[in-house]
């Protein structure tokens, strides 16, 4: 069973699920979610508009009770990576708050019609409870979720991930962290990733644990939260990305009110050390550091009872195995410093992409393993410590992973675009800021940033836009993004 947290044996907790203002109990959601998930019976695959609200929750709980794979949809998503995403994983039905505003509506299918927004009404959902059949059991191979996720060029690609790996995952995790039903898992993450839907909702519900979301991630937010679970006599586990626990380091009032969470948790980007130190200074103890993919979910996390090292991710989860290869494809050694491309094999990496066997067969080397793109260490105890990425084309801003060719493409849609080259700049806030330098006609920096949010999603538009006479290229034509120069 996915969520055994849900199951009726497992105990009614009155705040299962905390969205901001809004409460759910145990058996609130699991009535709301069985009552939908008899609508969902039989469909090809089910969009979530993945607002940080009880709505996004119920709708992802209905998709998995069905057995009806939940293309989770970002909430900021515009309108050509909607179509996208909907075309591509075969959703005809979008899920959304009765609220919810939606930048693609109208949106039309491959096969004539337009796509089906079915506003989740969660009153009316509890009101006709026991009309709906119970739902029936899934096989665990059963395609659970499918997360779409950046690639260096195109649109992003669907990870299909099996029920089995994120069981495999959370149960890797629940061991690492001692991670458990005592436990309220508190975040403000978006909820249509791994870091937030996966391991913040799924992740607590799996374990008999509770979420609260905080559905802004605001330090205040935090503190508030962090606060009301310890007022309650509650034990807190807290997630977030670097720029969340940077800008907590930047706040040492709402910092210092972390003090009682049980464990503080950092990942999809790279923890600054300063960061760490003065998170462990001000909330009482430094983050441990996680890292995965979407491609394979968790796969190295710091032990809740181990040792915390900055800059360092920690040790494979169980069943999880880890190497290094050099360019040439051979071992780099384990010696905690010659780096080399880290691959990853386990029950958690995805079979390939959807539809995309090309993408599939570049991913994989032939005895099966993912080559997940970054360049790491190990060290002789099985430490781990990312340095960077093979390409500088995939960027990592906030802890979103954004493609520079996706924003290029997008930037080259607009009609005075002759030329763009993105890049990600070092931002001490965010990791990395989106950049493009852009050759074009009468147009200003503001609207094509407006341009690439209406298309693709709000976190992709470039921070800042340079309009330049060229861009550097070698002789054979092609863009050379290390000599750009930012204007002095
Ligand atoms: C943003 N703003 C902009 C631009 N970008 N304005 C103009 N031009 C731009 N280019 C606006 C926002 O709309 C917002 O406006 C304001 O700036 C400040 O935004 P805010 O949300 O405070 O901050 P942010 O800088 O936009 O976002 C920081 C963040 C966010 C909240 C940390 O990046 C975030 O939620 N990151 C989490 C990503 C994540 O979960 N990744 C997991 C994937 P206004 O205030 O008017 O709205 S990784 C994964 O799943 C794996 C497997 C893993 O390892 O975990
Ligand atoms: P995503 O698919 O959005 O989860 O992005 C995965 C990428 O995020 C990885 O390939 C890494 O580059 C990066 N990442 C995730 N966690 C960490 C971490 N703890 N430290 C450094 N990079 C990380």
């Amino acid at each position: 069973m996915l969520l055994p947290g849900l199951a009726p044996s497992a105990p009614d907790r009155p705040d299962a699920l905390v969205v901001g203002e809004r409460a759910m109990s145990t058996s609130e959601l699991v009535a709301a979610a069985d009552s939908l998930a008899g609508r969902l019976t039989g469909a090809p695959a089910v969009a979530v508009h993945a607002t940080p609200s009880i709505e996004t929750v119920v709708a992802t709980l209905a998709g998995l009770a069905a057995g009806v794979p939940v293309v989770p949809l970002p909430a900021d998503a515009g309108p050509l990576e909607a179509h996208h995403i909907l075309t591509d994983s075969g959703a005809v039905v979008v899920l959304a708050s009765p609220d919810a505003e939606v930048s693609w509506d109208g949106t039309h299918l491959p096969g004539g019609g337009e796509v089906e927004i079915a506003p989740v009404d969660v009153l009316a959902l509890l009101r006709s409870e026991g009309s709906a059949p119970a739902p029936r059991p899934v096989d665990d191979a059963a395609v659970a979720m499918i997360l779409y996720t950046s690639g260096t060029t195109g649109l992003p690609k669907g990870v299909p991930i099996r029920r089995r790996a994120l069981a495999a995952g959370l149960d890797g995790l629940a061991a690492a962290w001692a991670w458990g039903p005592d436990d309220t898992t508190v975040h403000g993450l978006p909820l249509w990733h791994v870091h937030g839907l996966v391991l913040g909702v799924l992740g607590p519900l799996r374990l008999g644990g509770k979420v609260r979301h905080t559905a802004k991630p605001t330090p205040a937010a935090y503190a508030a939260a962090v606060g009301a679970v310890a007022g309650g006599g509650g034990s807190a586990v807290v997630f977030g990305v670097p720029t969340i626990w940077s800008r907590l380091a930047a706040e040492p009032a709402a910092l210092a009110a972390l003090r009682p969470a049980r464990l503080l948790v950092s990942g999809s980007a790279a923890l600054p050390g300063p960061v760490w130190e003065a998170v462990g200074a001000g909330a009482g103890q430094a983050p441990i550091e996680r890292y995965g993919m979407t491609e394979t979910l968790i796969t190295l996390s710091a032990r809740a009872e181990g040792e915390r090292r900055a800059g360092w991710v920690g040790v494979p989860l169980d069943g999880v195995e880890t190497r290094l290869v050099d360019d040439a494809g051979d071992p780099v050694d384990h010696d905690g410093e010659s780096v080399g491309t880290l691959e990853v094999r386990g029950p958690t990496v995805m079979d390939g992409y959807l539809h995309r066997p090309d993408a599939t067969a570049e991913v994989f080397t032939a005895d099966g393993w993912l080559r997940t793109g970054d360049v790491a260490c190990i060290d002789r105890g099985g430490w781990h410590r990312v340095v960077g990425r093979r390409s500088t084309d995939l960027i990592k801003t906030g802890g979103y992973r954004v493609g520079a060719g996706e924003v290029e493409a997008a930037l080259l849609g607009h009609p005075a675009v002759l030329e763009a080259a993105v890049i990600g700049e070092p931002d001490a806030d965010l990791g990395q800021a989106i950049v493009a330098y852009v050759v074009a006609g009468d147009v200003s920096p503001q609207e094509l940033i407006d341009h690439v949010g209406r298309g693709l999603s709000a976190h992709k538009r470039p921070r800042r836009v340079e309009l330049v006479d060229s861009l550097p290229r070698n002789a054979m034509g092609k863009v050379q993004k290390a000599l750009i120069n930012p204007p002095a």
